[in-house]
């Protein structure tokens, strides 16, 4: 494809997880991307920094913005010079926990944000070419109405995340119907990856894992270790938001894998990969993790990481996205486990460790 006749996207929340792997599936597809950044003290262009690309050489297809969810003006410039053929809107204060803490940013940026983007489109005219990809979330079911949880599931959403998502789901839905806009919803379940952030459940307990296999850390606090979540991988996640962009008409989608698994049964994978038997015993607040072969506690519960209201079960029908897009998970929980854990191992052998979570 040459550059004249290349699509052009534009994907907010670049920097992210699903952002780092959907500009290098975009790039290979021979699209010119832009991608949109925060401002931010520290650096915070690691998980692209490999394709970022000299804005001196010509011809260059990957393109950075600064900008922000918050910020209507700096959008409609975005959009307005980019002139995109597709915006996958990405960004958001993704953390559920971190949402109950800054609740009105949270719904300024994931709600309104997703509302300042969809107006950009409207006051450029640009409904008819510019086609819109929603990060909307299996954390939209909430308290647990249905399961498998499918398009048609009720929505019952239980932290401000989950509510401010519930809005960006809606508002996508309304200006697909008023305006015409190819808008389309992606409900994706959770997905992870070696790039997942550290905060995140899942790598959180791959990290420690290494560290504490490596003698770098003595033990790891976790909080609702009954929760269930449906987990994928994150590169086959974002392949299928590009499938939905590629339908003639724009719809609702629910990328997941069909499997659920206890997050205690993901700390024993971890472990397990890392060379640790792990046996969990006492129940609540006692609960520990044992290691069988010194007898140490290394996973104890902090309440800290318990949640004001909890999204006990997340298992997800992707039947639609099979059937009408051809989609499916290749990686089960497990293999994403062992994935995520041997990467922390490599990274963590010749890096020092950060705290936190
Ligand atoms: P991450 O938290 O890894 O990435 C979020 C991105 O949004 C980062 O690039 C972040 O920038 C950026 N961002 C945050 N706030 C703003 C803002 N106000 N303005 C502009 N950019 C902002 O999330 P994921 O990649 O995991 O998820 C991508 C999207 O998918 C999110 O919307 C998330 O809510 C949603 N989602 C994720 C699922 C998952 O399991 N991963 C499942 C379902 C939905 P910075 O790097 O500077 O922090
Ligand atoms: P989630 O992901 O809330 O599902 O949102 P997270 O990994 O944060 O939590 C999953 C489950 O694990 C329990 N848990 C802990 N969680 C964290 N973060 N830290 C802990 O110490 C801990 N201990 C137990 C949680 O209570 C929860 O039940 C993710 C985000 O990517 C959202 O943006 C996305 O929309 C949803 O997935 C689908």
């Amino acid at each position: 494809m040459t550059d004249t006749a290349a699509k052009v996207a534009l994907i907010t929340g670049v920097t992210g997880q699903d952002g780092a792997y959907l500009v290098r599936l975009l790039l290979d597809k021979g699209y010119i991307v832009h991608g949109m950044k925060r401002r931010s003290s520290s650096f915070n262009t690691g998980r692209i920094e490999d394709i970022y690309e000299d804005p001196h050489v010509e011809h260059q297809r990957f393109h950075l913005h600064y900008g922000d969810l918050t910020d209507s003006t700096n959008l409609i410039r975005i959009v307005q010079e980019v002139q995109p053929d597709e915006i996958y809107n990405l960004a958001a204060q993704s953390h559920v926990q971190v949402s109950f803490e800054t609740p009105e940013y949270t719904a300024n940026a994931d709600a309104i944000g997703t509302l300042r983007l969809l107006e950009a489109i409207r006051i450029l005219g640009l409904e008819r070419k510019t086609r819109f990809y929603q990060a909307s979330t299996s954390e939209l079911y909430g308290l647990v109405q249905e399961v498998p949880q499918r398009e048609t599931t009720p929505f019952y959403p239980r932290s401000p995340y989950g509510v401010a998502k519930l809005y960006g789901y809606w508002i996508v839905v309304n200006y697909r119907e008023a305006y015409g806009i190819h808008a389309s919803n992606g409900i994706l379940f959770n997905h992870e990856s070696p790039l997942r952030g550290e905060t995140f459940v899942t790598r959180k307990i791959t990290r420690a894992a290494a560290a504490i296999a490596l003698g770098r850390q003595e033990k790891l606090y976790l909080g609702n270790l009954d929760a269930k979540r449906d987990w994928g991988h994150a590169r086959e996640y974002v392949l299928g938001m590009w499938m939905m962009l590629q339908q003639d008409e724009p719809d609702d989608y629910v990328l997941a894998t069909g499997e659920t698994t206890e997050v205690r049964e993901f700390v024993r994978w971890a472990f397990e990969d890392a060379g640790i038997a792990l046996d969990f015993q006492g129940s609540g607040v006692e609960e520990r993790g044992i290691c069988r072969k010194t007898g140490k506690v290394i996973v104890e519960i902090d309440p800290r990481y318990f949640r004001p209201t909890e999204v006990d079960l997340l298992i997800g029908d992707p039947t639609k996205a099979h059937q009408k897009l051809g989609w499916t998970h290749e990686t089960s929980a497990r293999e994403l486990a062992r994935e995520m854990v041997f990467a922390d191992l490599e990274v963590m052998r010749d890096a020092p460790i950060s705290k936190g979570g």
